[in-house]
């Protein structure tokens, strides 16, 4: 009688065995490891650790840096506030630079870091009357350098002609 017990103990416990590791097998064929969760198996992702879209392997899409600049108002009589506004997709070090009519340069502030976003400056109308043009100069964190310009009149009688 004792022996038969453990032989039946023995039997349940090899099908509990057996039905154990079916069910692992089976989990991993129904849901194969996606480490990232972006819905590609690990298998077939490019990058397993980051996610990202199908259509670009599994990999994220890297995002490429855009700026601009321009201003509220066209033309500045003199002693007139100007707002600048600038604004850039992601983090980037940003230069904004001023041509003046007489080939003289200004730079308002150099390689300074700006997350995201619209962002203004304040200047003032001044000498050389006539057209301007802002440089918007930015680098992302990988180096790479783009460039927006904005053309505008200061300095201008308060006509509005210069
Ligand atoms: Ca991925």
């Amino acid at each position: 009688m004792k022996v038969f017990r453990l032989k039946f103990l023995n039997l349940w416990f090899g099908a509990i065995l057996i039905s154990l590791m079916f069910f692992i097998v089976g989990c991993d064929i129904l849901s194969p490891k996606d480490s990232d969760k972006d819905g590609i198996p690990d298998k077939y992702d490019n990058c397993p650790n980051q996610p990202g879209p199908k259509s670009n392997g599994g990999c994220p899409v890297q995002q490429s840096l855009e700026v601009k600049v321009w201003t509220d108002k066209q033309v500045y009589s003199a002693g007139e506030q100007i707002t600048i506004y600038f604004s850039n997709n992601m983090d980037a070090s940003l230069t904004l630079t001023v041509l003046f009519p007489n080939n003289t340069t200004q730079t308002f502030f150099s390689n300074t870091l700006f997350g995201p976003g619209t962002h203004t400056y304040i200047a003032w109308s001044g000498p050389p009357a006539g057209e301007r043009t802002l440089t918007l100069k930015g680098v992302d964190s990988r180096g790479n350098t783009v460039y927006a310009y904005y053309t505008y009149k200061a300095g201008c009688p308060p006509t509005g002609f210069c």
